[in-house]
């Protein structure tokens, strides 16, 4: 147990240990990405004009993924988020092991890799996971330090819940659905947060920061450091695109509920954090759910002859302990829901 606790703790190894070893034919082969593709940015400061509606559908239905400019978050508060959240795993070994935990049940927890009790190999990578909806209840809880976080992540919660709520309103409309339905399906939403730190990696090559998955959730807000690349997203075609930082950018991606909800119009895509040699990486990604008992179906109006239900419905809390329950890279979870018409 003890080999596995956090790799913020030091010291950093000259070559990576066995257990973060990937088999040959699973590792990231760094030489083949594409790092020239271009993942769509789209300026949101039009409100909700039929162009940007437009963008965004077909965003959604072909890269799963897309990035937003004039978003609405202060940069500012983008910048004091990323320094805390550096500054976070700059606390000392007692601080962050008051925080520790290998409980994936846990809503508050200081972690490592994705479930070490579950997995035989480990990610290169920390990552505190904060449940912040209602922020009332799961404050009390947070770290105290550094002094400013508490503060800092709660103003960072709620200015990104509201983007998240207008992009679900501007993705209902470009399914052709009311402005709120999405909105209303997912109910009381809740809301994560995994704030990743990956530490430089002796050998980047032969492992993952995270390895390829896709997001349990409805819609997901990635702050990039604005340094350091890192996100890899799987192409239709089957090859990996780098998403080169872009500073000003928030990165969003269709989560696996979208999908259902738009009766697979949508895309949740396969993505990834490769790590490297020189530096270390932080990100922070936010996570909009469906309440536990909120039940997820494709939505009536995209359900026709000719494209049945292709999901059955589910509650997310059903989902999510499904979820959790897996490997992160194994089958789509989604699979396990399919239609038996499909
Ligand atoms: O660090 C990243 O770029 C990806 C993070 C991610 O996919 C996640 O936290 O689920």
């Amino acid at each position: 147990m003890a080999d596995q606790l956090l790799l913020s703790l030091g010291p950093r190894p000259e070559s990576l240990p066995g257990r973060y070893v990937r088999p040959a034919p699973q590792r990231p082969r760094l030489s083949d990405v594409d790092t020239s593709a271009s993942i769509p940015v789209i300026d949101l400061t039009a409100g909700d004009d039929p162009q940007i509606v437009a963008q965004i559908g077909s965003a959604c239905r072909s890269n799963g993924f897309f990035q937003v400019v004039n978003h609405g978050v202060s940069s500012e508060l983008v910048m004091k988020m990323r320094k805390i959240a550096g500054e976070f795993f700059r606390l000392s070994a007692e601080e962050k092991m008051r925080l520790y935990s290998d409980d994936v049940g846990k809503k508050v927890r200081l972690s490592t890799s994705f479930n070490v009790k579950k997995e035989e190999v480990h990610n290169w990578r920390d990552y505190l996971r904060l449940h912040c909806y209602p922020l009332e209840e799961y404050l009390p809880s947070w770290p105290q330090k550094p002094v400013a976080f508490r503060e800092v992540v709660s103003e960072y919660c709620s200015e990104v819940r509201r983007l998240g709520f207008r992009l679900l309103g501007l993705i209902s409309l470009s399914l052709g659905l009311e402005e709120d339905y999405i909105l209303r399906a997912l109910g009381e939403q809740e809301q994560h947060m995994a704030v990743n730190y990956y530490p430089p990696c002796p050998q980047p090559e032969l492992t993952y920061g995270l390895p390829a998955h896709t997001d349990p959730n409805a819609l997901t807000i990635l702050l990039q450091d604005p340094h350091v690349a890192g996100l890899q997203v799987l192409r239709p075609a089957g090859k990996w695109a780098a998403v080169d930082p872009h500073p000003e950018a928030l990165v969003i991606n269709v989560g696996d509920q979208l999908q259902v909800l738009s009766n697979g119009r949508y895309k949740s895509v396969w993505h990834r954090a490769v790590v490297n040699s020189e530096k270390e990486r932080v990100s922070v990604a936010f996570f909009l759910c469906p309440s536990n008992n909120a039940v997820t179906a494709p939505a009536e109006q995209l359900i026709g002859e000719k494209s049945p239900a292709m999901y059955r419905s589910f509650t997310y809390g059903e989902y999510y302990k499904k979820f959790w329950a897996r490997n992160l890279d194994q089958e789509h979870c989604l699979d396990q829901f399919r239609s038996y018409n499909c």
